[in-house]
């Protein structure tokens, strides 16, 4: 049984076993919360992405799959790195959205994880609705068959926490 929890803030300060970043497919770091990430888990993070280039990804993370690297100097243990699809305008298909999350928590099965913080993926850059993307987000991680325990939103504002905790309710 997955619990859901909702947290206003930063990601990057999360005591958890891993934490999801929504990266892009180059998975060389980016604004936002990859930005973040990169920037308080140090190089590991990064080299450890330019590895993953050198082997099964030389083409890049495919929208809506994940993979993991450590968390560098991160308090988690293991980054969770996905690609959310880019807003196209209405009627959007949200599939590849709902995959990042479940394809987040597979992942963190394959690496053990009990705990994983996710941030609102693709509400930032990619321009996502943000009802829309809280809706999708919770019903995927509430679809999924997993061993994680607990599932933290990590919502960076005020607004973001507001419709995460309505979609919850
Ligand atoms: N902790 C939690 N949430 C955060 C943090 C943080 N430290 N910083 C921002 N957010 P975005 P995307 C929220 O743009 O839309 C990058 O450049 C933010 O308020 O980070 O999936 C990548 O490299 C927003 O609600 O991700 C890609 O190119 C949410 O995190 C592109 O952006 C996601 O915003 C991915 O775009």
């Amino acid at each position: 049984m997955t619990t859901i929890t909702l947290v206003q803030g930063d990601i990057t300060e999360q005591r958890v076993d891993a934490i999801v970043n929504a990266a892009n497919s180059s998975l060389l770091g980016g604004g936002g919360v990859d930005g973040a990430i990169h920037r308080r888990g140090g190089p590991a993070i990064l080299n450890a992405c330019r590895d993953l280039r050198a082997s099964h990804y030389g083409a890049g993370l495919p929208t809506g799959e994940a993979v993991a690297t450590t968390a560098g100097d991160l308090p988690a243990e293991w980054v969770i790195h996905t690609v959310g699809p880019v807003w196209q305008g209405p009627g959007s298909d949200p599939t590849l959205l709902a995959s990042c999350y479940r394809e987040s928590l597979r992942v963190a099965d394959e690496v053990g994880a009990r705990s994983v913080a996710f941030p609102a993926i693709s509400t930032g850059v990619y321009r996502w609705p943000v009802e829309e993307a809280a809706r999708v987000a919770v019903e995927a991680v509430r679809a999924a068959e997993t061993g994680v325990e607990e599932v933290r939103f990590v919502l960076f504002d005020e607004r973001m926490f507001w419709v995460f905790t309505a979609e919850l309710s």
